[in-house]
């Protein structure tokens, strides 16, 4: 590997800092009132999404400034390398071509000089023909009765992204099936989930890349147990009622499900990057195959628009140069995400896991230190519900927190008043947030001058809005594309490896010495003074 510069060596870097410098002391109501049509100019329509990125701490020479940055960093030759099927996760040795997951029948992306678009489409048909057998009835259970309820067991990229996509495509959904999503090893989680389900007319689809993950295998043999229990002790029952999605066919066969009901992916396909390949099973079979192909091509549009359009004028570019301009100059270390749209409330914890995971390092490609702060920290909630609780800290706390507001112009559930409620909200607060309130507005209004100070709103608290025509399968999967390639920019600019995970194997492993530990007896305790007392404690607890 060859050794490369930080991203803070470039001299875009060092111009952004005596640029932030300027910056910093502008507030938004004098950039707004310099330049009327900013609402206007600093916006972005493309793919169907219609990004305002007018309230953000910047100026035109901001942005020109984090291109060129962009540049000198290699964004482009970044994404080049990308879409061409090169190992760009290097510590691991794989292509990353979630890409592909997504082209049209037809297209070609090489992989080692194969085209690997024939082999999804392979993989989707399949997933469709069996969707469409379980949605019509014709897949019957062990027992002769048509499967009306689907439990997703899964963990991490393996469930956040199937269960966002039920949450968020539940319109679309079919309303006679049930559908649930086990992932913790916490017990609770599966007994809650089959606690008033009939297991003659339960499908598991366990669905794990590896197919080994503890918590995944641990709920699938409890899920097995459970299910051929109540069907009468017979194993055959295993092979109407239990599906497989993973990449390791030998581990799915070993667990007693027939490969034939397997549905493969690749290891080009990262966890937190698959929800639209066969880890969508359950997504599908919710929506259906037409539907799902939909959001398939929402997630290409934006794939072409990443590829193709010209930094300045690219959604996914400029949302995640914006995310580094305000994580490296302002040193904000979060980012809110604030969806106006119920069916989207799993989203932001879907975000946490695609941008945490990815961006969470701080050693470059090459091992080197990455010299800056990498991935912010992403949170939110639905609004309107988190304007009750947490944007108090947004509005007047002491920290910085830049906000992406998502709203959606047509509702889905058009009831009364609601959605102009739901809309005026989410403008008022990116307008709230952007101009405050002055100590001379509140005193005009009268207000008393002890309370003056604790009424003030400093206002210049940057948002980004993003407004949609309407929540539907396609627009879902712009918005994840455009999240995964803002993720990809960012990485690019630090230089990271967005595609690994090594932070989390530390405590699997560790995990795994104690788990005979805790049964008692056997050797001394060999960990820190503190883990051995909670180990001690836990096993007085449990009468051990
Ligand atoms: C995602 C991560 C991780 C992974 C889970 C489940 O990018 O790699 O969240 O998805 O650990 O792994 P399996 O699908 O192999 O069970």
């Amino acid at each position: 590997m060859t050794t490369m510069q930080s991203v803070t060596a470039h001299p875009a870097w060092r111009a952004l800092q005596a640029h932030y410098e300027d910056v910093r002391d502008q507030h938004l109501r004098a950039l707004f009132a310099q330049d009327p049509k900013r609402g206007e100019r600093l916006a972005l329509e493309a793919v169907g999404i219609y990004l305002d990125y007018s309230k953000n701490r910047i100026t035109d020479e901001t942005i020109r400034l984090l291109v060129e940055l962009a540049g000198q960093a290699g964004l482009r030759e970044r994404i080049d390398a990308m879409f061409r099927g090169e190992r760009i996760n290097v510590t691991e040795q794989r292509a990353v071509l979630h890409v592909a997951l997504r082209a049209p029948r037809g297209a070609s992306i090489l992989l080692d000089g194969e085209n690997v678009v024939p082999r999804v489409h392979e993989v989707l048909d399949r997933m469709a023909e069996f969707a469409d057998r379980i949605r019509s009835g014709a897949w019957l259970g062990h027992t002769g009765r048509r499967i009306r309820n689907v439990v997703n067991i899964g963990i991490g990229g393996s469930d956040l992204g199937p269960v966002m996509a039920y949450e968020a495509l539940r319109h679309y959904s079919a309303r006679d099936m049930t559908f649930r999503f086990v992932s913790n090893v916490d017990g609770t989680d599966f007994a809650e989930a089959v606690q008033d389900l009939d297991a003659a007319e339960t499908l598991f689809v366990v669905a794990s890349k590896t197919f080994t993950t503890l918590e995944t295998m641990t709920n699938a043999h409890t899920a097995r147990d459970w299910c051929v229990e109540r069907l009468g002790g017979d194993e055959h029952a295993v092979a109407r009622h239990f599906v497989a999605v993973s990449t390791n066919a030998q581990a799915v066969a070993k667990f007693g499900i027939d490969t034939a009901n397997m549905f493969g992916f690749w290891d080009w396909v990262g966890g937190r990057y698959s929800m639209d390949s066969a880890i969508g099973l359950a997504t599908m079979l919710a929506i259906g195959p037409e539907n799902f192909r939909a959001m398939l091509a929402g997630f290409h549009a934006m794939d072409e628009h990443f590829r193709e359009a010209p930094f300045e004028r690219n959604l996914p570019v400029l949302m995640g140069l914006l995310t580094v301009w305000y994580a490296n100059f302002f040193r904000a270390p979060t980012v809110a995400v604030l969806p106006y749209e119920q069916y989207l409330k799993r989203f932001p914890a879907y975000l946490q896991q695609l941008t945490m995971e990815s961006n969470g390092k701080s050693v470059r490609l090459d091992g080197g230190p990455v010299g800056c702060d990498t991935g912010p920290v992403y949170w939110g909630e639905p609004g309107t519900n988190g304007q009750h609780s947490f944007y108090q800290l947004i509005h007047q706390g002491t920290h910085l927190v830049p906000c992406d507001f998502i709203a959606f112009g047509q509702p889905l559930n058009p009831i009364g008043p609601h959605h102009d409620l739901l809309l005026a909200n989410v403008f008022a607060q990116g307008e709230a947030l952007a101009f405050g309130k002055t100590p001379a507005e509140l005193r005009a209004e009268g207000t008393a001058e002890w309370l003056v100070p604790h009424r003030t709103f400093e206002g210049n608290r940057p948002s980004n809005t993003l407004l949609l025509e309407r929540l539907t399968p396609a627009a879902l999967g712009k918005l994840v594309a455009l999240y995964e390639h803002s993720v990809f920019t960012q990485g690019a600019l630090w230089q990271i490896n967005c595609f690994d995970q090594w932070g989390v194997e530390l405590g699997k492993v560790l995990a795994s010495r104690i788990v005979p530990e805790l049964a008692g007896g056997g050797a001394e305790l060999g960990h820190d003074s503190s883990t051995n007392a909670l180990i001690r404690r836990y096993r007085r607890l449990r009468g051990r």
